[in-house]
């Protein structure tokens, strides 16, 4: 049986932190692509000599030509450029916008049943241009936010409770960061949802809305420490899950930025919601009764996609 291939659309940090994960793991062969000429052949080469001593058979190739993503399974996009001092967030939309309309013309060029997961930003509206652009069906294109985000809060609520990392779930909505929306009564410790533990006195609410609000600029928090570019790690560990989801069938329930029909009262946007992801694709869109707190929440997440949608289809006609 032939080995799976994955194409990494963007081989800068986190492409190149998605390539040694997908290596180690042996999830299949590994394509870097980028613009930036040697660099993914550096990378390829430089993770295809950690294989003797790590153990692991998987080729990786690092190129600058979309027909090497030929007959790729899942492709994982990361390509773009950050936002910049000076640059506006209409600068930095119409920039990705282009590197989109290029990327999802590649990818419907070359490997049209793809498994497509997105992770550059602004990421709510980068998922949607892309799957535009791409014409590839709405259930196999997902953009990655929720799985990160949920990370951050369950890291943030394991410290607090001092437990196992393991044994806390946590479930958000809406969008990435900022217009994330925590809910904290289905989020738990091995099953006890957080207003329990709260009542049994293991932390606060005033504790918890710090740690939600330290989740939601988590992003920002790291940008400031590292003092030059993103996180990575826990960006590509997040998409590394999504893509095992669909390559193993696992039918896994995260939460990611998925197409929506009607459920949630959102209809033809890209918004971050728990789903199945499974050899299906999107295989299921999970809808959950909202109380009043969070139905408000969410609403804020959807209005501010809505307004990056309105702004990409005035930057590219074609989106209109
Ligand atoms: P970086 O290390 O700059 O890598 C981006 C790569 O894209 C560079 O190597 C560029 O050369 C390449 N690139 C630029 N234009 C093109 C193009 N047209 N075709 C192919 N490659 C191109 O960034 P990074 O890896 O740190 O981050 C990548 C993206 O992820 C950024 O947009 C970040 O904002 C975003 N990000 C999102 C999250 C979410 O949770 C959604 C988290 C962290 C980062």
């Amino acid at each position: 049986m032939a080995r799976n291939k994955i194409a990494l659309v963007g081989a800068g940090m986190i492409g190149g932190t998605l390539a040694h994960l997908a290596a180690m793991k042996e999830m299949g062969d590994v394509v870097l692509f980028d613009i930036a000429e040697g660099m993914p052949a550096g990378k390829a080469l430089d993770l295809s000599q950690s294989g003797p001593v790590e153990g692991f058979d998987a080729n990786l190739k690092g190129t600058t030509d979309y027909a090497d993503i030929a007959g790729a399974d899942v492709v994982i996009v990361t390509a773009g450029v950050p936002r910049k001092p000076g640059m506006s967030r209409d600068d930095l939309l119409g920039i990705n916008l282009k590197v989109m309309k290029a990327v999802g013309e590649g990818i419907k060029a070359n490997c049209p049943d793809a498994f497509v997961i997105c992770i550059t930003n602004p990421l709510d509206a980068m998922v949607w241009a892309l799957r535009e652009f791409s014409g590839l069906p709405h259930n196999k294109v997902v953009g990655m936010a929720g799985v990160l985000d949920s990370a951050r809060f369950r890291h943030f609520l394991a410290d607090e409770f001092g437990v196992s990392m393991e044994d806390v779930t946590a479930f958000v909505l809406g969008g990435h960061g900022d217009t994330m929306v925590p809910i904290l009564e289905y989020s738990t410790v091995a099953g006890i949802p957080v207003p329990d533990l709260i009542k049994m006195g293991w932390s606060t609410q005033e504790k918890m809305d710090a740690i939600v609000a330290r989740t939601r600029s988590g992003g920002g928090e790291i940008v400031k420490l590292l003092g030059n570019g993103s996180a990575y790690y826990a960006p590509a560990t997040s998409a590394i899950q999504m893509a095992e989801a669909y390559l193993k069938d696992k039918k896994r329930v995260l939460p990611c930025a998925a197409y929506l029909e009607g459920q949630y009262g959102v209809d033809g946007l890209y918004v971050g919601v728990p789903i199945v992801i499974g050899a299906g694709g999107v295989e299921r869109i999970v809808e959950i009764e909202l109380n009043d707190e969070a139905k408000k929440g969410f609403q804020v997440s959807v209005d501010a996609v809505e307004e990056l949608l309105e702004a990409c289809k005035g930057l590219d006609s074609s989106l209109a």
